[in-house]
């Protein structure tokens, strides 16, 4: 055992209170982007005695060793904006919320499968050696595999696991269960399944992903900036590789260079006040018909770029029949309809569309008005809008769906990316699969009716399916028990489960529910490699193990290669490899093509690793790179992806599937709850967005909670007319609820949230009072116990998040304390 373990949590966070200087440096207050900016030059040298250089979702740090512990860190001196949340990673390590050994739920250990699902949840559970744990799960993965078929397992494992290309666990889970006969998978993800979903039909690709029209090329040309349910300077803070944070030195240049901004946004963002912005608060879920009152003016107007539809597009025509009225649903688009559903004055709407079109504009969308219910139709209303204003392909100008993560307009340096040398493989087929035993892939956010219908039918992006019958599931490096919606219906259906193993760090939610757990090892405990910069590719970074693992926590690589040994595969699984030997072969991979295309002159790897960083030139050329411009400036010989070559405005293949919950082309649909709704069955709409100090659920078990807790809780944002009609006051603990569950959270009352809109952040953890009720109370302020669990449509099946209502009252029963952050007692 590592001598850490013995110091309590107490003496650790006063060994790291440094980290409360830290803590405040890089505030995203409007002024924080100078200060932040202002102290990268003046940073320390890099990589003092006792220091190691590694990274994590929320930046590059030197880490801090004394005696073997991690006491300490503080950010790469080239980050432009450290995450204040940096400090949690170390805190997490010991924090009391730790996985220490593997456990098993008592009644499973005892019964075995499927014994007393209802305990679930209920934290009795039993120290087990790692031979016991391992064996029990090689043996349950054994037995259904093999006894009952690949259907049976449940391996579509999703979530945030951490940076680091060969800490990949669920590339991991993936090749073992392809090992041994295969299981069942999901696909697409709950950022932007709707996106995703549609995006191919209209572009040809995604778009939101990849190098997006520079920030340089912004900076110089553009002229008005909308940001529409885009939060850059919040969500920009973290990264999958490793952030600098780049985007918040673009902001500054934006705002020296006087850009115009614009947010539509039912929160007056930071960033809006930074940018000295205007400040649209739409009524959420109705953004649809915001970019519809829009079209209408450029079409009644005549102001819309006719030269672009006509080269560019495809299906105008039935789309401007739909603006005037003549289309499927017979109601014209103008203006006054748009103000009425989302409550920004007509006279605005008009201005907005002559302002579009008479200088350089750039849209830019977050995601958000895709998790909704009929997500699909925002991605495509906002492309289509931006065709019309004709900008698209234009230095500056156009429209950007991912500018909000991953500093996506950074330019990128002649590095190769960097990319895990391990692959999930092929199923090696052991049973063949009869079609009537289901899907072998579901869309992700479907788990629950996968859960509650075995053998049902389906529909997904024009094909029928059925659910398959799962009985176990493996998850590792995500947090269900966090990330899906309507928990208390979850709650019910995870019973459906005889086996669920969880393997994390942390004592989520997840691994609460859980009956087997594995301690995983956090980055701190392992070596990786990692780039800084996912699109601007910045520099490779040698993530050096800090610390050996603490207490009984193992890399995920060992875990598996452990169970691929009882399993009969670890041959296959590890082919003869150790992680170090996994991370020479993904640097050697973007050695061979660096030297091949003599892009970037890349030392030897011993060399490089010595080092602990190579950094990058960005080419000069790199930075004004502007998307779509060469499509502009042939459409013909450089068409787009789609079946017609063109943006389509009109898909004929979405018409071909005939779903009257997304049409063939982009329409204003009403969505299950919203507060436009004639009979509301609660009065004020959640916004569940993600959450300024973390990332999801991640380091919520960690000192991080001081920055932002309200009384002891998750906070929620209140309008001060909603708080008074309520008696509440900043401080107050509240209850949200509605029929689906209910929460506690801790009051912010405040003037810039709409009227009618309440925040409460995504991902804090799960913590129900009694789990004997099924509507119990969470203690802690987990959003997702209020959100309903409805696909977006047929076509992406995508979440619908943000589509809820919900009412807030003062809380004045006995305050429960919040337990979710003590570990369940080791017995
Ligand atoms: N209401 C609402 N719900 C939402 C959203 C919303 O906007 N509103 N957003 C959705 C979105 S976009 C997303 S992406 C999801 C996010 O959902 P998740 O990705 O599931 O959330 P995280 O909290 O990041 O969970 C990651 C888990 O992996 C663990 N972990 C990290 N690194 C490792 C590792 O190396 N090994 C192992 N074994 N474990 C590791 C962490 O401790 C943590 O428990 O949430 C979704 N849910
Ligand atoms: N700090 C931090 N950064 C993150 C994450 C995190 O957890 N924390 N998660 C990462 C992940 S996995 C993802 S997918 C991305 C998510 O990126 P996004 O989905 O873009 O982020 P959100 O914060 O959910 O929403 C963006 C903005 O939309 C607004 N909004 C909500 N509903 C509506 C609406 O109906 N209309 C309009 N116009 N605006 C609306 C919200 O108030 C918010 O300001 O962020 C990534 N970055
Ligand atoms: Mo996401």
């Amino acid at each position: 055992m590592d001598a850490s373990t013995t110091l309590s949590r107490r003496r650790f966070l006063t060994a790291t209170s440094s980290l409360s200087a830290l803590a405040l440096a890089g505030t995203v207050l409007p002024g924080g982007i100078g200060r932040a900016l202002a102290a990268d030059g003046a940073a320390a040298a890099a990589g003092g005695a006792g220091e190691i250089l590694t990274g994590s979702h929320w930046g590059a740090f030197y880490a801090k060793v004394e005696g073997g512990r991690f006491v300490g860190l503080r950010p790469w001196e080239k980050d432009y904006h450290p995450n204040k949340a940096l400090a949690g990673v170390q805190d997490v390590v010991y924090s009391s919320s730790r996985i220490r050994y593997p456990m098993v739920r008592r009644a499973y250990l005892e019964k075995g499968p499927a014994a007393e699902r209802d305990s679930r949840g209920g934290g009795d559970f039993v120290r087990v050696s790692w031979e016991k744990a391992l064996d029990l799960v090689a043996g349950e993965l054994k037995r259904l595999q093999e006894q009952d078929g690949p259907w049976s397992v449940y391996a579509g494992s999703y979530g945030w696991r951490s940076s680091g290309e060969i800490g990949n666990p669920q590339i991991m889970l993936t090749r073992l269960m392809n090992l041994t006969g295969g299981a069942v998978y999901s696909s697409s993800n709950y950022s932007k399944a709707a996106l995703e979903g549609i995006m191919p039909y209209v572009v040809g690709s995604i778009d939101a992903a990849g190098p997006q029209t520079t920030y340089q090329s912004v900076v110089e040309n553009t002229k008005l900036i909308v940001f529409w349910g885009s939060d850059p300077f919040k969500t920009n803070q973290i990264g999958f590789a490793l952030p600098d944070h780049e985007e918040y030195k673009w902001f500054e240049d934006m705002k020296k260079a006087g850009i115009k901004a614009i947010f539509i946004d039912p929160i007056n963002l930071d960033a809006c006040k930074y940018l000295g912005a205007e400040w649209l608060a739409v009524r959420p879920g109705t953004d649809v018909a915001l970019a519809l009152g829009i079209c209408h003016v450029l079409l009644t107007e005549k102001l819309y770029d006719a030269d672009f539809i006509e080269n560019c597009t495809f299906g105008f025509d039935k789309f401007a029949d739909y603006l005037a009225g003549k289309g499927w649903d017979k109601v014209e688009k103008t203006p006054e309809w748009a103000a009425a559903l989302t409550e920004i004055p007509a006279d605005v709407i008009r201005r907005l569309a002559h302002q579009f079109v008479e200088q350089r504009t750039m849209l830019v969308s977050g995601w958000s008005c895709q998790r909704q219910h009929h997500g699909e139709q925002w991605p495509w209303a906002f492309v289509t809008l931006a065709a019309m204003v004709g900008q698209v392909g234009l230095p500056g100008g156009g429209f950007c769906q991912n500018y909000h993560l991953y500093s996506q307009g950074s330019p990128s340096s002649a590095a190769p990316a960097l990319a895990p040398s391990m692959s999930g493989g092929t199923r090696k087929e052991r049973k063949p699969w009869p079609a009537e035993k289901g899907a072998k892939v579901i869309p992700v956010a479907r788990i629950v009716d996968m859960l509650e219908g075995p053998g049902k039918p389906y529909e997904h992006n024009g094909a029928k399916h059925l659910y398959p019958d799962v009985k176990l599931t493996y998850w590792v490096g995500g947090n269900p028990f966090h990330h899906h919606q309507d928990r208390n219906r979850m709650r019910q259906a995870w019973k459906k489960f005889e086996t669920v193993i969880v393997q994390d760090f942390q004592w989520t939610a997840s691994a609460r529910f859980a009956d087997i757990v594995l301690p995983a090892a956090t980055t701190a405990e392992r070596d990786d490699i990692e780039m800084i910069g996912t699109i601007s590719k910045r520099a490779y970074v040698a993530m050096k193990k800090v610390i050996e693992p603490v207490f009984e926590a193992k890399s995920d690589y060992e875990i598996f290669s452990l169970l691929a040994d009882r399993l009969g595969v670890a041959r296959e699984f590890t082919d003869g490899k150790s992680e170090m030997d996994m991370i020479r072969d993904v640097y050697a991979t973007a050695k061979k093509t660096a030297d091949a295309k003599k892009s970037v002159a890349l030392p030897e790897f011993d060399e490089f690793w010595q080092k602990g960083i190579i950094e990058f030139e960005i080419p000069e050329k790199n930075r004004r790179w502007v998307k779509y411009a060469d499509f502009r400036e042939d459409p013909v010989m450089n068409m787009l992806p789609t079946a017609t070559g063109k943006i389509e405005i009109y898909s004929k293949a979405i018409e071909k599937m005939g779903y009257d919950d997304c049409p063939p082309h982009a329409s204003w649909l009403e969505p299950a709850e919203w507060l436009g709704q004639k009979e509301k069955p609660y009065p004020l709409h959640l916004n569940s967005n993600h959450p300024t100090h973390r990332m999801h659920s991640q380091l919520n078990g960690t000192k991080v909670r001081e920055i932002y807790e309200v009384a002891g809780r998750e906070p929620c944002m209140i309008n001060s007319k909603d708080a008074e009609a309520r008696g509440i006051k900043s401080g107050d603990v509240v209850r949200l609820f509605n029929g689906r569950g209910q929460c506690l959270a801790g009051a912010v009352v405040s003037d810039d949230i709409r009227p009618g809109v309440v925040q409460l952040q995504e991902g804090a953890w799960y913590d129900p009072a009694d789990i004997t009720d099924a509507k119990t109370l969470c203690k802690h302020g987990d959003a997702n116990v209020l959100t309903p669990d409805i696909g977006t449509s047929r076509l992406a099946q995508a979440t619908s998040a943000h589509t809820c209502l919900v009412d807030v009252e003062k809380f004045t029963g006995a305050l429960p304390s919040v337990t979710v952050f003590d570990a369940p007692a080791e017995a």
